[in-house]
């Protein structure tokens, strides 16, 4: 039994299936202190470096397809991605329905936005998505009072995911209705315009570039608008470590490891981190006061 390299989880506790998961100091090694290192000073207006194809595609995490960074690029290739069916549904949504992607396609322009993606594990990479806004869908759902939140539900298929249900059911994310309805708030369906590979969500995942990457759920079947802030996966793994909102925030440190700091996949030395991973004209006034804590993890 191989154990988990990686700095999202904290102990075997959390699991469903205890003989899976080894608690190791790991974790403590990921986050050493940054003395000595080359901090590359990240500003807003700088153009972006996007992340080469090659590894966008080969560093992931999609735990369904295993926990190694390198597991879902060999694993995941038994994902069935055409055809694949996206359900708009929930108490808030006047128009519900069941859409053929290859209609919702057909529907929507795929736009291109090159977005920094930052990861709670304190690592980061810069993306050139193609997709579709997510507000577009919502208001084609028609929205009513009761539409508080949106709820995202992922593929979970035991035929097709060596370790599906790791969580204990489908990988479930979560948004306010405000947040959902930013227009930074993409339905990615592509990188660099080719597809998506399953790896990173094929053929249609969430990209949220102010917030944690764990947020950003992939391989999407169902969008629910609901009335309760939902249970979402990493918040009911560890609430105390994965909150629901999970922006990103220099000055607020995850409990094992700082998170004023990046490693930049693909080059070399790190950089800072910057709020709201540097969309703040975009996203703060979605949020209150910055001390306010359950807004930052
Ligand atoms: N269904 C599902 N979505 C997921 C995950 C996952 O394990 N399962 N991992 C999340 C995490 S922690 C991150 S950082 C991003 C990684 O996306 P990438 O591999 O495309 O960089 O996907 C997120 N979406
Ligand atoms: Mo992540």
């Amino acid at each position: 039994m191989k154990p988990i390299p990686h700095s999202m989880i904290t102990s075997e506790h959390n699991f469903r299936n205890r003989r899976h998961f080894i608690a190791s100091g790991i974790a403590a090694a990921i986050a050493l202190p940054l003395a000595g290192s080359l901090l590359a000073s990240a500003d807003a207006s700088e153009p972006l470096k996007p992340t080469p194809l090659e590894t966008i595609n080969s560093y992931n995490n999609y735990y369904e397809f295993g926990f190694d960074k390198s597991d879902p690029s060999e694993a995941a290739k038994t994902l069935i991605t055409s055809p694949w069916t996206v359900e708009i549904t929930g108490a808030g949504a006047d128009k519900k329905g069941a859409y053929d992607l290859a209609d919702i396609y057909g529907e929507y322009a795929i736009e291109s936005h090159v977005h920094r993606f930052r990861c709670v594990e304190a690592w980061s990479m810069v993306i050139p998505w193609n997709g579709i806004p997510l507000h577009k869908l919502i208001t084609a759902a028609q929205p009513n009072s009761r539409a508080k939140y949106v709820r995202f539900i992922t593929a979970n298929d035991e035929t097709q995911m060596p370790n599906a249900n790791w969580s204990g059911g489908p990988y479930t994310e979560g948004l306010t209705i405000e947040e959902a309805m930013n227009p930074l708030a993409l339905l990615a369906t592509g990188i660099y315009d080719k597809p998506l590979e399953q790896q990173t969500g094929a053929p249609i995942r969430l990209v949220l570039p102010w917030k944690y990457g764990f947020k950003s759920a992939k391989s999407i079947v169902r969008i629910e608008l609901v009335e309760q802030m939902p249970k979402t996966t990493w918040w009911q793994q560890n609430p105390r470590e994965y909150g629901f909102y999970a922006n990103v925030n220099p000055d607020h440190d995850h409990p094992r490891w700082s998170q004023g700091s990046e490693r930049v996949i693909g080059e070399y030395g790190r950089q800072r981190t910057q709020l709201y991973n540097g969309y703040a004209n975009e996203v703060a006034h979605l949020y209150g006061a910055l001390s306010d804590r359950r807004y930052f993890y």
